[in-house]
């Protein structure tokens, strides 16, 4: 075949000549087919789009729909880590969308602001406080005081100088975050699983040991008080939604109070399943409701684990529910949402509920993918795609059918 310059031309001619390089001149997006005749009009070939997603896939909510939701009620928060404020894309599009409050899943507590005693490091935890004041979003501080995160030097020498330790790191973390940090977990899981130990209600903790007693516990008030007048003071811990654990909690509380140890509200993590009553969670407000008048109350780590293990998952990681992986059935799913809509219609009738916090925002990166076991969980109201899932439209809109 025989094509002439002026054939030439007229194929490189305006949007023929742009599809043309666009795909490489080869395959079949464009150019002259076999049998086709130099001369004759030339119409590229479009490729096929993309088949658009289903709608249910494409649910997008409404700018604010969750913190509108509840703007009467409480603020409404998730934990961050502050990696994720460089990332583009939805979780932190959703953080700003949908939220009005944030806590620091790891950044703000003792090892990393202070691993080495004396020396400060807030570089992590400014730029999720910064992001927080950025936005108009509440900071929830997460925590001065955790067994867990404590540096071994906190925990040695006299009880004075234990003490003068503490009282040294509250001071300057209070001190920095001052008129910035809204509220503080003071401490965090000072309560024990078993009312049978003797040194119940407190965790027979590092801390405790080290100490000798809870004295910890008024140190870390007292200086937190001294350092901030105007900070709500908290303390924080799971399993508030069963009886025991509840009830060695408001022990403690109530001599705390008693001795006008200085404090605002009670955490409740709420790290619940998808067997969990509503009416547990909402009976743990109420019973701080109904003993101490003018404590707050804030739920500061929902997630809805989909799976409901024996306590020997946790004890010893044996019988844990099976791996659901990705498939997970669409009756969990759907259990999840009605467990959701009713603890978040239930806590906004409770007054004394001011915030509630969800411990992350997609199921891809929460700590229950790893915790008691690794398997594939979904807790959260945004899916691993970032969408928002069934129970999000569950607690942004009365009228969705579940
Ligand atoms: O989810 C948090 C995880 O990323 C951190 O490594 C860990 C230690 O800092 O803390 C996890 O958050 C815990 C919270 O601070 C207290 N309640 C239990 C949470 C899950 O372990």
């Amino acid at each position: 075949m025989n094509i002439t310059a002026r054939d030439r031309l007229r194929l490189l001619g305006g949007a023929s000549a742009a599809l043309l390089g666009a795909c490489g001149g080869g395959g079949g997006g464009g150019g002259t087919s076999a049998g086709q005749t130099a001369g004759t009009p030339v119409v590229p070939v479009t490729p096929t789009p993309p088949t658009p997603p289903t709608p249910a896939q494409t649910f997008v909510p409404a700018q604010g729909a969750l913190r509108n939701a509840y703007l009467n009620d409480f603020k409404v928060g998730a934990a961050i880590q502050a990696a994720w404020i460089d990332e583009a894309g939805t979780d932190i599009d959703a953080l700003k969308s949908q939220f009005n409050s944030i806590s620091a899943e790891y950044e703000m507590k003792p090892d990393i602001i202070a691993p080495t005693e004396g020396v400060y490091d807030f570089t992590a935890a400014d730029k999720i406080v910064d992001f927080a004041i950025a936005n108009n979003m509440d900071i929830r501080g997460h925590t001065l005081l955790w067994h867990r995160t404590t540096p071994d030097y906190f925990l040695t020498g006299t009880k004075a100088e234990m003490k003068a330790k503490l009282e040294a790191y509250i001071t300057a973390v209070l001190t920095h975050f001052k008129g910035r940090v809204t509220t503080w977990d003071v401490v965090n899981e000072v309560i024990t699983d078993n009312g049978s130990e003797a040194q119940s209600p407190y965790r027979n903790s590092n801390w405790y040991q080290a100490v000798g007693s809870a004295e910890y516990i008024d140190w870390a008030f007292n200086a937190a008080r001294a350092a901030d007048p105007d900070v709500k003071l908290y303390i924080n811990d799971y399993g508030t939604e069963s009886t025991g654990k509840r009830n060695r909690l408001i022990t403690v509380i109530d001599d705390l109070v008693a001795r006008n140890i200085p404090l605002d509200g009670v955490g409740h993590q709420a790290h619940i399943n998808v067997n969990t009553a509503a009416s547990n969670v909402l009976q743990a407000v109420d019973a701080i409701d109904a003993r101490f008048a003018g404590l707050e109350n804030h739920i500061t780590e929902l997630d809805v684990s989909v799976y409901n293990d024996p306590g020997s998952c946790f004890n010893n990681q044996t019988g844990c529910a099976a791996d659901y992986g990705t498939a997970i059935p669409a009756s969990v799913i759907a259990a999840q949402a009605q467990l959701y809509r009713d603890v978040f219609t239930g806590l906004a009738t409770r007054s004394s509920v001011t915030s509630v916090t969800l411990w992350g925002i997609s199921d891809d990166r929460t700590w229950l993918n790893g915790y008691p076991v690794d398997r594939t969980n979904a807790p959260l109201l945004f899916d691993r795609s970032r969408a928002a899932k069934t129970a999000f439209r569950a607690v942004t809109d009365p009228t969705f059918e579940i």
